[in-house]
């Protein structure tokens, strides 16, 4: 028995001395998604007709003189990006109205078209020459919906489509990514396109190798889910596209829980990304210059993004000039400023770092403290379970707990546990965590202590960590996610005299107890929500905001009808609809053309999301 022992003890001892390299676990990132990862931020620009016209959604049918910017200049918008940090730019190439903003030979709907400098501009040139002056890289998105042109929904639009690629994809240099929205609002009538996805990366591999694809599914990166920038608190960067392979429209459900948080048995590695805009809208409107994000909000996108193995790709419209607003820029700078004031200074440095286990000392715990990506701690073969401690130099005080996987052998840690020190020498938890990937951020309680333990708890093989950092963040974080215009909207006095119980479509909020569920009738109709606004008013369209999360449903079409006595009405619309609504659920802002008068308002959904339900979480009215 004790010869066993010994002998069993030799091996265990000769393993660890043996030092070599683990092996990689289920699938692994490419080298490009690898150094997609460590972009950790990039610039989205949505620009086009819709900037112009203030629409989410253009048809399609606008004039091409439409687009029109006044003073272009996309060098401004890469020194912005630049500032800011980001390390690439995403520019809206094609949205869904069609208009390119490249001389596209597969359609007449394009700049050259336009009377911007006499149909002889080129956004791209523009965009990928200012990139390269600057150090950025350059990406393309393109949506196959395309609402103008006339091939779309017939089998021949996707050779028009895998046109538009080559044409879009050869000229300009590198294109580190390729965006395909997933979108497409058509309604119940509305037509349908099949898209032959096989064909369109064809397209993009052929034109630009190294190029990162995302779509709702990948296959370089996935939709976070979202557009409100979370990414899920449990999140893999491996994901089984083919178990939703049909389905590569907006689901509800199901399927955008498994789009944030990813899947620890899945078959490939498609990370996701998390898109999200600066401002309520993803396009540029003078009205939402008032709503640019805070920088307290912009941390926390950091913070629900990057900080949770994603990568953000922060939307920052150009206005009708064809220039980043100032506002959005110096938020952008401020934004940089303090995450670099944040993460300038690890507290864990100088720290003596200890594991429970380790592979040998080409692996032991002190990999993590040091700058070089690609040294790590690891733990033996076989095992999941192991314990880190870090000794700081000195007592130190904190908020942000920072961990990073060595993700190019695969993504492993499952649970985790992060303990502090206290004075009296006990240890106590201050976070309790699941995934780490590239990069996990740990919001605590300010804790000071001067030692720190990561205890990781499963694992689904030998854990292996390269980074490991400690910072206080001092800028106060707020849960709001856009700054409330009360400029716009007013709901005071108001009163819903129908449906009965419905008057919390006006009280100011639209959290879940302060919302509205409507249900169909048997024949699929909506009741209308009936306002008296107290007084007679004058006004310019309302405001919709669906119950948080889209929950209970989002209108997506509705009618308006304004009146002086509850009694006789007009009707100012009959099926307007309300943009993109289902993937970003926030307030809309829904004008018309011109000034209202009227004491009462009857608000008729006609679309939902959902058949039985639609939510009115608020409505409001806008006064300017
Ligand atoms: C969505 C689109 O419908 C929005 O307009 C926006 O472009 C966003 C990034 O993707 O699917």
């Amino acid at each position: 028995m004790k010869k066993t022992a010994l002998y069993a003890a030799v091996l265990t001892f000769l393993a660890s001395c043996a030092e070599d390299a683990p092996t990689p676990y289920g699938a692994v990132p490419s080298a490009a998604q690898v150094e997609w990862q460590k972009m950790e931020t990039n610039m989205f620009v949505h620009f086009g007709p819709n900037t112009f016209s203030g629409r989410e959604w253009g048809n399609g049918q606008e004039s091409t003189d439409l687009f029109n910017p006044t003073s272009l200049d996309c060098r401004q918008w890469a020194r912005t990006a630049k500032a800011a940090g980001f390390k690439g730019i995403i520019i809206t190439a094609k949205h869904h109205d069609g208009f390119s903003l490249w001389p596209n030979p597969t359609s007449t709907h394009t700049v050259a078209q336009s009377a911007w400098r006499n149909g002889k501009g080129d956004v791209l040139r523009e965009l990928s020459d200012a990139c390269r002056e600057y150090g950025l890289k350059f990406g393309i998105y393109l949506s196959p919906w395309d609402r103008n042109h006339p091939a779309y929904g017939t089998d021949a639009y996707n050779k028009v489509f895998t046109d538009a690629l080559d044409s879009s994809l050869s000229q300009y240099g590198p294109v580190f990514e390729q965006w395909f929205d997933g979108a497409c609002g058509e309604g119940p009538n509305g037509k349908r396109q099949v898209y032959d996805w096989e064909a369109f990366n064809e397209h993009v591999f052929a034109n630009q190798p190294q190029a990162i694809i995302f779509s709702n599914i990948g296959p370089g990166c996935r939709w976070v889910g979202n557009e409100a920038g979370k990414a899920g608190e449990t999140s893999w960067s491996t994901f089984t596209p083919e178990l939703h392979g049909a389905n590569r429209g907006v689901l509800p459900g199901d399927f955008e829980t498994y789009l944030g948080e990813g899947d620890p048995d899945g078959a490939c590695w498609i990370p996701s990304e998390t898109d999200v805009s600066i401002r309520p809208g993803w396009f540029w409107r003078e009205e939402e210059t008032s709503r640019v994000r805070s920088l307290s909000n912009l941390l926390d996108l950091y913070y629900s993004s990057v900080g949770r193995n994603s990568l953000l790709l922060l939307n920052v419209p150009a206005d009708t000039r064809g220039l980043i607003p100032a506002v959005d820029s110096i938020r952008l700078m401020e934004f940089r400023a303090a995450l670099d004031t944040i993460f300038s200074v690890n507290l864990a440095a100088g720290a003596k770092a200890e594991a429970s286990t380790t592979r040998g000392r080409k692996y032991a715990a002190s990999q993590m403290l040091d700058t070089d990506y690609d040294t790590c701690w690891a733990a033996l073969d076989g095992v999941t379970e192991a314990v880190l401690t870090f000794h700081l130099d000195g007592v130190k005080r904190f908020n942000r707990v920072l961990l990073q996987e060595y993700i190019p052998l695969g993504q492993r840690v499952k649970s985790f546990e992060v303990e502090a020190r206290d004075a009296a020498g006990n240890w106590n938890v201050i976070a309790t965590a699941t995934t780490i990937g590239y990069k996990r951020i740990l919001l605590v309680d300010e804790t000071q202590t001067d030692a720190v333990r990561i205890r990781i708890t499963g694992s689904l093989a030998c854990p292996l960590l390269n980074g490991f950092g400690l910072y206080l963040d001092r800028i106060m974080h707020s849960d709001e996610p856009t700054a409330a215009d009360d400029r716009l909207c007013m709901a005071d006095g108001f009163r819903v005299v129908a449906p009965q119980g419905a008057e919390a479509a006006v009280d100011g909020l639209w959290d879940e107890s302060h919302s509205v569920i409507l249900s169909a009738d048997k024949t699929g109709r909506f009741p209308s929500v009936t306002v008296d606004l107290g007084r007679e008013r004058e006004f310019l369209g309302i405001a919709y905001t669906p119950a948080e999360g889209g929950r209970g449903g989002c209108m997506m079409e509705y009618r308006l009808e304004v009146g002086p006595d509850g009694e006789s009405w007009t009707t100012v619309t009959d099926g307007a609809q309300v943009d993109n609504i289902v993937n970003n659920p926030t307030m809309r802002i829904l004008r018309h053309k011109s000034m209202l008068n009227a004491r009462w308002i009857r608000v008729t959904p006609l679309r939902s999301n959902l058949a039985e339900t639609v939510s009115v979480g608020e409505l409001s009215l806008v006064v300017k």
